[in-house]
């Protein structure tokens, strides 16, 4: 692989990183959803520098490479994005006893979607690999299920306008979500129907989407929501 890709993935999720920090006074309500935010791009970049130095990329005995970082960096990120749709489905209905549970659920479930992921990607067996692969399917569609089933509905409690940002949120979450799975398929990991540097290509689009563009994107659906919920 050319570190072309990683370095240019350094490179924006930094710059990304400092912008959000920055200019987060102007685009998000309050400082705790800035620093949130300009979290998961500066964990991505540490992943992207990581990936272009040629740590933790492991070169498996059947070709392929298993890019270590890039999980690493998952199993902390999607936390961090997750428990902000989770925060924001129980805006202001202080009941922390149940918010902390979802919280739990939903972040046990992304993370051995994440862990089985990389079990996955490392298995000798081909019948291995699909099993761990299936498995962190289903920890995927339990992450779908709780945010389109029960916290979707407590959302719908929080007023018309906070509940039309979480909607909107999930949305676009899901649609960019859906992809990783899909291009984990049929990359080296999986059927090998696209090449190594396709495929980390590809990833850092999602990367950039699932990260950047939805952070800004959040924070003009939230204060939205904060400045309508005023005349409801
Ligand atoms: C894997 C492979 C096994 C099956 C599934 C996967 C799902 C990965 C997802 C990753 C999302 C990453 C994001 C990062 C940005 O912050 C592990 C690829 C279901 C959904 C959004």
């Amino acid at each position: 692989m050319d570190q072309t890709a990683f370095m240019i993935g350094f490179s924006i999720m930094a710059i990304a990183s400092l912008v959000i920090y920055a200019t987060g006074g102007k685009q998000f309500p309050s400082r705790h959803h800035t620093l949130m935010h300009a979290s998961v791009p500066f964990i991505a970049a540490t992943a992207y520098l990581a990936m272009a130095m040629g740590f933790g990329n492991l070169q498996l005995d059947n070709g392929v490479t298993v890019y270590l970082a890039r999980y690493a960096d998952w199993s902390v990120t999607t936390p961090i994005l997750l428990a902000g749709l989770v925060m924001l489905a129980f805006h202001e209905e202080g009941k922390p006893g149940e918010m902390g549970g979802f919280l739990t659920a939903i972040i046990v479930l992304d993370v051995m979607m994440i862990i089985t992921g990389l079990i996955s990607s490392l298995a000798e067996s081909s019948v291995a690999k699909w099993v761990w692969y299936l498995w962190s399917c289903a920890a995927f569609l339990g992450v779908v299920y709780l945010l389109w089933g029960p916290l979707r509905a407590i959302a719908a409690t929080r007023g018309r306008a906070m509940a039309a940002a979480y909607n909107k949120d999930v949305a676009l979450l899901t649609v960019v979500w859906f992809i990783y799975p899909i291009v984990f398929l049929v990359g080296p990991e999986g059927l090998r129907m696209i090449t190594d540097p396709t495929s980390v290509w590809v990833f850092l689009v999602l990367d950039v989407i699932a990260k950047v563009f939805y952070a800004f994107y959040a924070a003009g659906n939230l204060k939205n929501a904060l400045s309508q919920s005023r005349y409801e």
